[in-house]
């Protein structure tokens, strides 16, 4: 329960979150090296590892490299279960609860359990929403499912309170990989104000000012991926957007 207990204190105090996204396609362990070091110096508080396709197998390689190098916990962020990693922390257990592709929902959850029960990961149920982001991401093409509109605040806030009445413990909106727009401030707020538990926002965050926008909307924690593999210099100015 550490990493989710802390968590939980932390947005209680009002303490704001920030999780470097790791897709092991798109590391050389050199390039790895960089962004460890500028994440341990600027106290970034996660390492999420994930991608929602996978073409190299380096993946456990990634997390030793990152175990030894940092203190930072690492959790799963799986776009499957052929990335599930006993080595890790924790994993993010991901239903998609904005689209109706039951293998999403709790298939691919079904054939994992055996594995999940057996490891020392620390599991974080999590309701996974999909926002539209104004291109097509590999994860909705990946997943088979429509992503929720970016200006239907209203659907996104009734799937997330259903969500937490489910007992998930986190809702993740993410606009996906690379997204061309981020989730919207305007629908950030609206869900943060509806439910109780920690809201993590991703996708398409490639600054320090798309970053505090998140936060003031009222994200607890912010996923960062695509920019930081362009600029690691990026993730100390990011990691300042959480106190200001
Ligand atoms: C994607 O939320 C993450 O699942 C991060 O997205 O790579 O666009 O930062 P970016």
């Amino acid at each position: 329960m550490k990493i989710y207990q802390t968590l939980l204190e932390d947005c209680s105090a009002g303490k704001k979150k920030f999780a470097v996204l790791i897709d092991p396609d798109n590391y050389s362990i050199q390039a790895l090296d960089n962004v460890v070091k500028h994440s341990v110096e600027a106290g970034v508080d996660y390492f999420f590892l994930g991608g929602s396709l996978l073409v190299t197998d380096h993946h456990a390689r990634i997390i030793s490299f990152i175990r030894e190098h940092s203190a930072i916990p690492v959790t799963l962020f799986p776009g499957n279960n052929l990335q599930l990693n006993n080595q890790a922390d924790g994993i993010l257990l991901l239903s998609l609860i904005s689209g109706r592709n039951p293998e999403m929902l709790i298939g691919h959850h079904v054939i994992s359990a055996p594995f999940l029960r057996a490891s020392n990961l620390e599991i974080i149920s999590t309701g996974y929403m999909l926002i539209e982001s104004g291109t097509a991401t590999t994860a909705n093409y990946m997943s088979n499912t429509m992503p929720i509109p970016s200006g239907k605040d209203e659907i996104a806030v009734c799937t997330a309170m259903a969500g937490e009445m489910l007992g998930m413990k986190l809702i993740y909106m993410d606009a996906g990989s690379g997204a061309r727009n981020p989730v919207p401030p305007s629908m950030i707020r609206r869900v943060r104000d509806s439910i109780g538990i920690p809201l993590v926002i991703g996708g398409g965050i490639v600054g320090p000012d798309l970053a505090r926008a998140a936060f003031d909307a009222g994200a607890d924690l912010i996923v960062v991926g695509n920019a930081i593999e362009r600029d690691p210099g990026l993730i100390p100015l990011i990691a300042k957007t959480r106190l200001t």
